[in-house]
C-alpha cells in the first residue's frame, strides 16, 4: 500500500523549508521578538536554534527515514510502548491546524482589501470592529463570520486538493514552485523595508539586546517555543516527512540546510518587519518601544497602517505582503496536515485519498470556531498553551526519553552512515542533557508564572478551559488513538512498500 517516496532530494528539502517556513516567521516571529525586547530576543533564539532546534531536527529525520512511518508507528517500533508519544504530536498538529488555517483565511482576505486599501484611516479599528467583529471577551462567542468562511474554505480545498493528489504530484509538486516564489517574493518587501527613512531605527531596536530580558525566563520561553513551532519539530512533521526519504539519504545536512534556510528567512523576516516599523516610528515620531506594535494583530494592524503611509506603490506592497503570507501558510498548512492523514492512513489502514477526505472534514469543521466573534481570545490563548505545554513538552518527553532510554548513539552512527558529513558526541551531548535540562527549567517556571499572572490578562476559567483545556485534549486524544486496535495487527511492524 505504502511506498510513496520523494522525487529525490530537492523535492525533500523544499517542503521541509516549506514546512518550515510559514506564519511562524512572517506573523509570529517579530511580534514574539518585539514583545520580547527586540535583540535581547536574538540570544536566546539562538541558543535554542543551536542546542535544541538544529539535534531534535537531526534526531526526527533520523527518526523517520529509520521508521518509515506515520510518527505513532515510527515510535511504536522502536518500543512498543511509544506509540502514546506519536499520537500525542499528531494531537498537536491537529490543535495547531484548526487556528493555523484561520490566520491564512485572513491573510487572503486582506490581500483581497489591499487593492483597494479597504481598511481605511483606522486599520485597528477595521480588523477588530469591522473584520473580525471581535466580542468584549472570550466567553461572548459571538456570531459565525460568514466573510471569513469563504477564505477559509478556499484555503481547506487547497489543502485538501493538494494532499490528495498524493506526496509527489501533489505536496512535491506545490512547494517546489511556492517555496522559490516566496522567496523573490519576500526579497522585494525586504528590500523596499530596507529603502524606507528610518530603517535604521527599528534594525537597531532589532539587534541591540535590552539585557534584563536575557535574564526572564518568559524570554526563553517564547524563544525555544518560537523555534520548535518555526522550526516544525516536536509536532511530528518532520518525522512524518522524513519517513518518505529513500533509506540512503542523507540526514546530517539536510536537517542544517532546513534549519538554516528557516531561521536564515526568520532574520530576514525580522529584519524587515523592523526596519519597516522604524519607519514607522520616524513617520509617527514615537519611540519604537511605544509603537502598539505587539500582540497577535501585529501582521493585521501595524502593517495596514505601513501600508496607508508608504509613499508610493502601496496596494502593490499591500498584496504582496499579505500574498507571502498566504503562500508562506499554506505550505506549512499541508504538511501540519499531512502528519494527521499518514498517522491514520496507518493505523486503520486506509487509502491515502480516504484519510485525507476524513481528516480535511473534521479539521476544516473544527477550524470554524475561530471564525466566531471571539476566534482572536481563542487563538492567542490556544496558541499560547498548545505551544508551551503541547509542542515544547512533547519536545522535552522526545528527548528525555531518546537521550536517556534509548540507545542515541545508534540512531547518530545511522544518520552518519548515509549522511554527506558526520556528526560528533556533541549531538548526544544536547539532546542527553542540554536540551532536557533548559526545557524543564524554562517549563517549570513558565507554569509557576502562570499561577502568578493570567496571560495576558484573560479571566482564569478562559485560560483553564480553553489554554489547558486544549494542552491536556491533546493527550487525552493521543491516549484514546493509542487504545485503538490496529486495522492491520501487522502494519506497525511493516516497512512502508512492504506490503
Ligand atoms: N513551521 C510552520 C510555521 O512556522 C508551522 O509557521
Amino acid at each position: 500500500m505504502k511506498n510513496e517516496q520523494w522525487g529525490n532530494r530537492t523535492g525533500f528539502i523544499l517542503a521541509a523549508v516549506g514546512s518550515a517556513i510559514g506564519l511562524g516567521n512572517i506573523w509570529r516571529f517579530p511580534y514574539v521578538a518585539y514583545e520580547n525586547g527586540g535583540g535581547a530576543f536574538l540570544i536566546p533564539y539562538l541558543f535554542a536554534l543551536l542546542t535544541a532546534g538544529i539535534p531534535i531536527l537531526i534526531l526526527e529525520f533520523g527518526l523517520g527515514k529509520k521508521g518509515g512511518g506515520s510518527a505513532p508507528s515510527t515510535f511504536r517500533r522502536l518500543n512498543k510502548n511509544w506509540e502514546w508519544l506519536g499520537w500525542w504530536q499528531v494531537a498537536i498538529s491537529f490543535v495547531i491546524i484548526t487556528y493555523y488555517s484561520v490566520i491564512i483565511s485572513w491573510a487572503m482576505s486582506y490581500t483581497k482589501f489591499s487593492f483597494q486599501l479597504e481598511w481605511g484611516n483606522e486599520p485597528k479599528e477595521f480588523l477588530f470592529v469591522n473584520y473580525l467583529h471581535l466580542t468584549e471577551s472570550v466567553w461572548s462567542i459571538g456570531g459565525l463570520q460568514t466573510h471569513i468562511l469563504w477564505p477559509l474554505l478556499i484555503t481547506w480545498v487547497f489543502v485538501f486538493f493538494t494532499l490528495y493528489s498524493g506526496l509527489r504530484s501533489g505536496i512535491e509538486r506545490v512547494t517546489k514552485f511556492a517555496m522559490p516564489l516566496l522567496i523573490v517574493l519576500f526579497l522585494i518587501i525586504t528590500f523596499r523595508g530596507l529603502t524606507l527613512d528610518g530603517a535604521i531605527i527599528g534594525i537597531n531596536h532589532f539587534f541591540t539586546p535590552d539585557w534584563s530580558k536575557v535574564w526572564n525566563y518568559k524570554t526563553w520561553m517564547a524563544a525555544y517555543g518560537q523555534i520548535f513551532f518555526s522550526l516544525s519539530i516536536a509536532y511530528a512533521i518532520m518525522i512524518t516527512y522524513a519517513s518518505y526519504l529513500p533509506k540512503k539519504s542523507d540526514v546530517n545536512n539536510n536537517a542544517f540546510i532546513t534549519a538554516f534556510g528557516n531561521s536564515g528567512f526568520e532574520l530576514l523576516a525580522g529584519i524587515t518587519v523592523f526596519s519597516i516599523l522604524g519607519f514607522m516610528a520616524l513617520q509617527s515620531n514615537v519611540d519604537i518601544n511605544d509603537l502598539a506594535a505587539g500582540g497577535v494583530g501585529l501582521a493585521f494592524v501595524v502593517f495596514p497602517t505601513i501600508i496607508n503611509t508608504l509613499p508610493a506603490l502601496n496596494q502593490l506592497f499591500g498584496v504582496l505582503f499579505f500574498g507571502t503570507l498566504v503562500l508562506a501558510g499554506l505550505t506549512s498548512a499541508i504538511s501540519i496536515l499531512e502528519v494527521i492523514v499518514a498517522a491514520i492512513r496507518d493505523k486503520f489502514n486506509l487509502q491515502r485519498r480516504t484519510a485525507v477526505i476524513w481528516v480535511t472534514i473534521i479539521c476544516a469543521s473544527s477550524s470554524i470556531t475561530y471564525a466566531t466573534g471571539a476566534g482572536l481570545y481563542l487563538l492567542d490563548i490556544i496558541d499560547h498553551f498548545v505551544n508551551s505545554y503541547g509542542v515544547v513538552l512533547a519536545g522535552l518527553v522526545q528527548v528525555i526519553i531518546f537521550g536517556w532510554f534509548y540507545r542515541l548513539k545508534t540512531i547518530r552512527e545511522e544518520n552518519n552512515s548515509t549522511s554527506d558529513f558526520a556528526i560528533g558526541p556533541w549531538w548526544d551531548i544536547m539532546i542527553k542533557y542540554i536540551t532536557p535540562i533548559m526545557l524543564l527549567f524554562i517549563t517549570i517556571q513558565n507554569l509557576i508564572g502562570e499561577f502568578k499572572a493570567p496571560y495576558e490578562g484573560y479571566p482564569v476559567s478562559a485560560l483553564v478551559t480553553f489554554g489547558a483545556g486544549s494542552a491536556i485534549l491533546a493527550v487525552i486524544i493521543g491516549l484514546i488513538f493509542t487504545s485503538l486496535k490496529w486495522r492491520d495487527p501487522n502494519q506497525p511492524e511493516k516497512k512502508r512498500g512492504a506490503s
